[in-house]
């Protein structure tokens, strides 16, 4: 299972200090000559495709940068501590522990920002300066937490057809399964339309009444969809998982902004799947009629209703200006 969470204590490199020193000439006369120490190396975060996932820094718990060299003597500066980078996938958020204040969200390629700065080095006592000791680095615990970059999510009940729809609409390598909880981590997919434009999809596992309770897969994937520009909400005809349309549906959206009051915010849309199979469609259009919501009826299987879906879900997101 994908690591989306870690803390990790980190701390800049200690200052190199300064040196104490003189240059004795032959006239007697003491010449101070000791030079600076190196700042220290500081803990660089920075965003890249190719980062591995957070997984491998959870192990490591301490990132500790370089500290800078010692000054010496003949006026020679310590040289600076290195920085410590450390590639963390895009779509990382960065926290003090302490408040929970973000310190950087990375969502762009190559974007970085420096999490613990290195101390300055000491100065050494050449230009008859006092020679000082170099600063310590700054110390800090962080929470690190990766959220999927995606535009549109689909949350659903098991076996509403979120992987169907998925590989029918991206070129992710997910099949329907025929039996439920077969997805159990989130999964992406790219939609190409209109020869050059896509829309990112995020599958996520799927949660009904009892998600709450810690039965399925739980519900802590749902952090993803603090970036979402579109929630799909997908039930299926069959309904397998909900006694009705309505009770399956607000059992998704219950779960889903008890998560995070917030994702109300969130434009949703509903789909029923599999209306092939020809359960009480009728019924369902009513109850969903009443309810005032934006919906859809589809068969991923035959194809119907799929295209008003995709139609509905370009603007959308075109009108956000996410395209
Ligand atoms: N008849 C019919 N079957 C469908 C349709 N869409 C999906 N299925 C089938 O329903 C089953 C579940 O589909 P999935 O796409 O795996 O559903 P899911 O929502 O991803 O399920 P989990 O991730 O396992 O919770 C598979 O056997 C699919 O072939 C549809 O429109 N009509
Ligand atoms: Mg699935």
């Amino acid at each position: 299972m994908l690591v989306d969470k870690i803390h990790l204590k980190v701390q800049g490199g200690r200052g190199g200090k300064g040196c104490e020193s003189y240059n004795h000439r032959k006239d007697h006369k003491k010449v101070p000559n000791g030079a600076d120490g190196g700042d220290g190396g500081s803990v660089i975060f920075r965003a890249s495709h190719n980062a591995p996932g957070l997984d491998r820094l959870r192990l490591k718990q301490h990132l500790d940068a370089a500290s800078g060299e010692h000054g010496s003597s003949d006026n020679k500066r310590g040289s600076k501590g290195p920085d410590l980078i450390v590639l963390v996938p895009i779509g990382t958020s960065i926290y003090r522990r302490e408040n929970h204040l973000a310190i950087r969200d990375l969502y762009l390629e190559g974007e970085e920002v420096i999490v613990a700065k290195g101390g300055r080095g000491g100065s050494g006592n050449i230009g008859d300066k006092t020679a000082t000791s170099g600063e310590e680095g700054e110390n800090l615990e962080i929470d690190v937490e990766f959220r999927i970059m995606a535009d549109v999510f689909l949350v659903g009940l098991p076996s509403s057809g979120k992987s169907s729809l998925l590989h029918h609409l991206t070129r992710a390598p997910v099949e329907g399964k025929d039996y439920p909880f077969a997805t159990r981590s989130p999964v992406l997919g790219v939609h190409p339309y209109d020869d050059y434009k896509q829309i990112n999809f995020c599958e996520l596992p799927s949660i009904f009444e009892g998600s709450t309770d810690g039965r399925g897969l739980g519900t802590d994937f749902l952090r993803h969809l603090a970036r979402a520009k579109l929630i799909v909400f997908m039930i299926d005809a069959t309904l397998k998982f909900s006694h009705t349309a309505i009770e399956g549906l607000s059992a998704l959206q219950r779960i889903v902004y008890e998560h995070d009051a917030a994702f109300r915010q969130i434009p949703s849309v509903v789909v029923v799947n599999k209306i092939d199979l020809g359960h009480d469609i009728g019924k369902i259009q009513e109850e969903l009629q009443s309810l005032g919501l934006i919906y859809f009826l589809i068969s991923v299987k035959t194809g119907e209703g799929v295209e008003s879906l995709m139609k509905f879900v370009h603007e959308k997101i075109e009108n956000e200006g996410h395209v």
